[in-house]
């Protein structure tokens, strides 16, 4: 289970400073090397992109809870990076986001960071600079990883732990195409969003404009290889196996079963549910995590994959073969399940009110960007140029806020707020609480309410993680006054 990290190499001394300093003659406990390199998806599949230590995903990092640490990063690519470490509270120096400050780790250049890793939990790191239309950068690449943050103490009741990052190559754009939303329970939409919507299409269509760029891949691996070509996960009949599962994906969302199995989830986006919470499958938006224990208890050899037919024979799968057990991998049809965060949690409102309520209103100008689709907040797009902009909501240091968000496109966003945790106060209506994340998927035309305590100062990104749509506008910023 542990990581592959190689030894740093010797550049020159260091500087002292807090979290970031040069590279030097002091061993660094982890080192990250961003370059393109071959990887072998499938034997007649093999691909070039940017990665961490030329491998995908990038290797797991095992830290401890607030135990510091020191991590060299290389770019050995001839592009600026940004190394993002989602779903943690740390300083904005190192969050790894132009937008907050954080300087960029430049061309054939180095930077070394070191940090208290917190909250304990399933977290990962991915690149955070901006494709545009350039699908050979930002997440569209191999630049994603596993992060794991010990507890102080481990309450785990299980057998082994397995890491799963989901994620598709081979990117291209076309026209349109509508994403399944039906998963997505309460179905409940607002009809005021969805009127504005679609008289906004209707009019761009008048004018002409077609329907602005989507993403479709045609590649899809689990840990990097397509279904049928990694190593089966090999388990004993009477194990418990816990699952922590990374959706990877710059932009798509993704499900996940394993037929004969039900997934009992312990935690979410890494952090714990109030209770254990039973379901037949997963739905993950990008950049969500799902950790959930597996009791093998239905021998034989299956594939646990994507729900969607064509991904899952494009390779969104993995085999898992029984010891004992014989034959061709099956996959049996499941049946269509609803996804509802608030089954996650307390049927109530949190008994907490916020100190102030910051209204959202999420829309789309279709193909207003050189046939891209322009995303804006309360009517702002974030600037094209990857750097600090004005704050446009303001935070004062220890106050509980409230984000009512409203959609007002057909798209699901899967949204993500940096350098602090917040929870789900209302999903499409309903009231709920307890259920702890850093990534929440905002469903086409309905509300979401999300809450977060004002724990961690300094510039503060809040974006959609889907990278065509944050790359076009979809980003605002926090300060502290
Ligand atoms: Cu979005």
């Amino acid at each position: 289970m542990g990581s592959s990290v190689a030894l740093p190499r010797l550049l020159r001394q260091p500087r002292p400073a807090e979290n970031a300093a040069t590279p030097g003659a002091t061993p660094a406990d982890y080192t990250l090397t961003i370059a393109t390199k071959p990887i072998e998806l499938a034997p007649n599949r093999i691909i070039s992109v940017a990665t961490y230590n030329g491998q995908f995903p990038g290797p797991l990092l095992r830290f401890k809870e607030g135990q510091r640490v020191t991590i060299d990063v290389h770019n050995d690519t001839d592009t600026p990076e940004q190394l993002h470490w989602h779903g943690q509270l740390i300083s904005t120096d190192i969050d790894g986001s132009a937008e907050e400050g954080t300087p960029f780790i430049p061309p054939h250049g180095s930077r070394r960071i070191s940090f208290e890793p917190k909250p304990a939990g399933f977290r990962f790191y991915h690149t955070h600079v901006r494709a545009g239309a350039n699908l050979a950068n930002g997440q569209y690449s191999g630049l994603v990883g596993p992060v794991y943050i010990e507890p102080k103490q481990n309450p785990g009741n299980y057998d082994r732990e397995v890491f799963l990052t989901l994620k598709e190559f081979q990117p291209t754009l076309s026209r349109g195409g509508d994403m399944a939303q039906d998963f997505l329970s309460p179905a409940q939409t607002v009809a005021a969003l969805k009127e504005s919507s679609e008289r906004s299409m209707k009019a761009s269509l008048a004018k002409g404009n077609p329907h602005g760029y989507e993403v479709g891949y045609d590649l899809f691996t689990v840990n990097g290889r397509m279904l049928g070509h990694g190593e089966p996960i090999r388990v004993k009949t009477g194990q418990r196996v816990l699952f922590y599962i990374l959706n990877g994906s710059a932009t798509e969302i993704r499900s996940l079963a394993l037929p004969g199995h039900t997934f009992s989830v312990i935690a979410i986006d890494g952090n714990p549910l109030p209770k254990p919470v039973r379901v037949p499958g997963l739905w993950l938006g990008t950049a969500e995590r799902i950790s959930a224990v597996l009791e093998m208890n239905h021998p034989g050899v299956w594939i646990m994959g994507d729900l969607a037919n064509d991904d899952r024979h494009q390779g969104m799968g993995i085999v898992i073969e029984y010891a004992g057990a014989k034959g061709k991998p099956q996959w049996l049809s499941q049946k269509p399940f609803k996804w509802n965060y608030a089954l996650f949690g307390n049927p109530t409102a949190p008994s907490a009110q916020p100190d102030e309520v910051f209204e959202m209103l999420f829309e789309k100008q279709n193909a207003a960007l050189d046939g891209f689709n322009q995303w804006t907040i309360n009517g702002v797009a974030y600037p094209a140029d990857q750097m600090s902009a004005k704050p446009s909501f303001h935070l004062h240091e220890g106050k509980r806020y409230r984000i009512r968000m409203r959609n007002a496109s057909d798209d699901i966003h899967p949204i993500h707020l940096h350098r602090h945790s917040f929870e789900l106060t209302r999903i499409a209506g309903q009231p709920t609480s307890g259920i702890f994340k850093d990534v929440v998927m905002v469903g086409g035309y309905q509300e979401a309410e999300i809450d977060f305590v004002a724990n961690n100062p300094g510039l503060t990104l809040f974006h959609c993680h889907q990278q065509l749509h944050m790359d076009f506008g979809f980003m605002t910023l926090f300060d502290y006054v």
